[in-house]
């Protein structure tokens, strides 16, 4: 550490002792910046460029730390100077460039590639405010801008730039660099482009600002509002000036690698993350183009490079753009459009294979699929779904090109960093070949009998649970109580992952506690969760558990045997405290909703036990810790696409005939609710249950509150409960992104 003595001597002539932790936070920043440097990266001929609109990175330095193999000594060494690590962090804020599963799975990805050393790199947007910042107000959700970059950050400018022609006007771009340290091993970058002129100070009442000026807002904001025209036109301005950047450099690097451009499958394949990045395909045939390679070759040698992972079959997420629109904004790109959709529609004239149907919309999945050579879902059941339903008429016209990739989760942050005394605790069990191995985890499940082991596995989660309880109470200024079950549901709000379900056990509860029938051990609903900003179901729903945890916290004959806390601004660093600390995990998406999920895989490598749907990689997880080792509930998913194809679900009629379940709905708009709630918003909710229901909550919900008091029940046999514990992470390891990467890699990009 004599070098990081020196830098801090040298950056504020002072010891570290006598530094503030913003400077000390620096100096580390500065530090370990000069560290990823110099180990370099990883090269070779064909390189992987995974392109995404999110890359949820969560906060660096200690991740970084781990990677660099320093964490201890750079903590040891702080503590010998009266600073804890811990506090040094809380001074960095986390970056704010993703939203959800789709982002945190690219940056996982990225720690994987950097980790298994394939040459690599992330492209994506620098959006200046990311994600808005979810403020509690009154119940209800508000947002504010989240500026994350700092003068210091882990940003680093390049002089990589790009010229991005638009009608009427070109926008010069610049990249910048996060390096993204391989876990002992080299480094691969994360390239942001962005605009020079960005201008966060047209952001007023909120998030509000002029949508029209893209000289100035391209990259202020992931995913701004796309509820008007030119909300919508303003992300179709941010693709095509992320796409175009990438395929420019795409293709500088391949030839500065010695392509001819003929060959640029020999250097380059693209992963295409979802359908934000699909323009890249007529943008290549585009550049090939003034490179003086024909359309029909270009073409071609596209189809070579690229590949698409579809990440949903909800069809609001399977961008469809009007052609005008292109047109308006890109129209170098429609000739190139028009010349793809006729070779499909000359071959298969179906409308349900077209890019341009008969309402002039461009379907970007269709792009992707007919011009990737791989198109991939995200966990096995996806997969199936994908092939069988949501898009078979491809699949049987290119059965060859489908696959599927099973999602992961780098173990690195999401068990050695936030969980540090889990791992040190299964490294003295089992070595610690499972940080580069995860399959080794396995050798866990030797300690079924052990009742030191299990003794040990419940005490660590008891001090996990301790130090999230002072977490929750920082954010929401409740206080719970650490000897409770934690039950949480932390993901984004939408209806089809079911937080509404959640909410109706929770009145169940609510109810049963009022009239008498207390539970065992009291109970902790803790739930996490942002609402896109025009999303107003989602925010009602958020309003319904805001209000819900007030009349909780305000009924001095419930509030001893359940507490109901929603954490503010659910991000990456909440997740990190609250997933060591779970008990019970919440993954209750209507079956054949949820691709894959990747909270359940963190979860359950956390040792919780999971409460959920045969949903996802639910399934997967259900496999390989067998029946009784998660709690299960809910129709198939089988079951459900057959009620959607014969539209014969009808909540109402659930409700007619189920006393208890009309109850439970009813009290979302009682007066014990409007004494604390909004009528409007809470009878939203109300109404939306009882008349379309569309991710039919009422069908699965007594299954669910059967299913869920069992785990409350089994949870108080202590021992019983470690085994399942220990049989959760002992079978995680086939979640690990390492092993995903290492599929992709294999089955598609074929590197090295
Ligand atoms: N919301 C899926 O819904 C999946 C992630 C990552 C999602 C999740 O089930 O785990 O992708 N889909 O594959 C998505 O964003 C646009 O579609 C997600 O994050």
């Amino acid at each position: 550490m004599e070098a990081l003595k020196t830098l801090i001597q040298d950056m504020f002539h002072r010891d570290c002792s006598a530094c503030t932790d913003q400077e000390v936070y620096e100096a580390l920043l500065a530090y370990t910046k000069k560290m990823l440097a110099a180990k370099g990266y990883h090269d070779g001929k064909k390189k992987i460029y995974y392109i995404s609109a999110e890359f949820l990175i969560g906060k660096l330095l200690s991740n970084n730390l781990i990677n660099l193999g320093i964490y201890d000594d750079v903590a040891e060494f702080l503590r010998e100077n009266g600073k804890s690590l811990a506090e040094i962090e809380s001074v960095e804020p986390e970056p704010s460039l993703g939203n959800g599963g789709l982002g945190r799975l690219a940056a996982c990805f990225l720690d994987s590639i950097a980790t298994l050393g394939l040459p690599g790199e992330g492209i994506g947007l620098n959006y200046h405010l990311g994600l808005f910042r979810q403020v509690f107000e009154d119940n209800l959700q508000h947002e504010m801008p989240n500026p994350w970059i700092t003068p210091d950050s882990w940003l680093t400018a390049t002089d990589v730039t790009y010229m991005v022609p638009f009608r009427g006007f070109s926008l010069k771009s610049t990249m910048y660099t996060i390096d993204v340290a391989g876990y002992e091993n080299k480094a691969i970058r994360l390239n942001l482009f962005d605009i020079d002129l960005a201008d966060e100070s047209m952001v007023h009442d909120g998030i509000a600002f002029n949508k029209k000026d893209i000289l100035h807002n391209l990259t202020l904001f992931l995913y701004p509002d796309d509820s008007d025209e030119d909300g919508r036109k303003l992300r179709i301005y941010q693709q095509y000036f992320m796409v175009s950047n990438a395929a420019q450099r795409i293709l500088d690097e391949a030839a500065a690698r010695g392509s001819n451009f003929h060959d640029l499958a020999d250097y380059a394949v693209v992963q295409i993350n979802d359908t934000h990045p699909s323009m890249i395909i007529p943008e290549f045939i585009r550049l090939l183009g003034e490179r003086g390679i024909a359309f029909e070759e270009a073409a071609e040698i596209v189809s070579h490079v690229c590949a698409y992972t579809n990440h949903t079959i909800l069809a609001e997420a399977l961008e469809k753009w009007p052609i005008q629109y292109l047109e308006d904004i890109v129209p170098q790109l429609v000739p190139i459009i028009r010349r793809l959709d006729e070779k499909v529609k000359a071959k298969y004239p179906q409308e349900n294979l077209a890019i341009i149907d008969s309402s002039q919309l461009v379907h970007m999945a269709h792009m992707d699929i007919h011009y990737g050579f791989s198109i991939n879902g995200v966990a096995a059941l996806h997969t199936e779904i994908l092939k069988n339903t949501e898009l078979h008429q491809f699949y049987e016209i290119y059965p060859e090109k489908f696959n599927n990739k099973t999602n992961g989760i780098t173990f690195r942050r999401w068990l050695m960093y936030c969980n540090r005394p889990l791992a040190k605790y299964i490294t003295s069990l089992i070595g610690d070949g499972w940080k580069k191995d995860a399959a080794q985890l396995k050798q866990l499940s030797a300690f079924g009998e052990d009742q030191d082991v299990l003794n040990q596995l419940l005490a660590i989660k008891a001090d996990a649970k301790k130090i999230c309880k002072e977490f929750v109470f920082e954010n929401t200024g409740i206080e719970i109580d650490e000897n409770s079950v934690f039950d949480i549901q932390i993901k984004r709000l939408h209806e089809y992952k079911r937080q509404q379900l959640n909410a109706l056990y929770v009145i169940y509860k609510y109810l049963e506690i009022k009239e008498g029938r207390k539970p065992e051990r009291p109970i902790t609903f803790i739930f996490g969760a942002k609402a896109a900003p025009a999303y107003y179901i989602a925010k009602d729903i958020i309003h319904l558990l805001l209000t819900l945890e007030t009349l909780i916290q305000n009924d001095p004959e419930v509030s001893p045997y359940m507490k109901l806390v929603m954490v503010e601004n659910y991000n990456v660093s909440a997740a990190e405290k609250l997933i060591p600390a779970c008990n019970i995990s919440e993954q209750i998406s209507l079956a054949s909703k949820e691709a894959s999920g990747t909270g359940n895989m963190k979860f359950m490598l956390n040792g919780a036990v999971t409460l959920g749907t045969m949903d996802g990689a639910n399934v997967e997880i259900s496999d390989l810790v067998g029946k009784e080792n998660i709690y299960i509930f809910g129709e198939s998913s089988d079951e459900v696409i057959r009620h959607y194809e014969k539209m014969d679900y009808h909540s109402r009629a659930i409700y007619e005939s189920d006393a208890d379940i009309k109850k439970y709905v009813d009290f979302i708009v009682s007066d014990s609710m409007l004494k604390y709630g909004r009528e409007e918003h809470l009878r939203n909710v109300y109404n939306e249950l009882l008349n379309k229901d569309w991710f039919m909550t009422l069908l699965d919900l007594k299954d669910y509150i059967r299913v869920k008091d069992q785990a409350f029940e089994d949870y108080e046999d202590r021992t019983a409960w470690a085994k399942k514990m220990l049989v959760n992470i002992a079978q995680a390891g086939f979640f690990s992104s390492d092993r995903t990467i290492e599929q992709y890699n294999k089955d598609i990009w074929h590197l090295n």
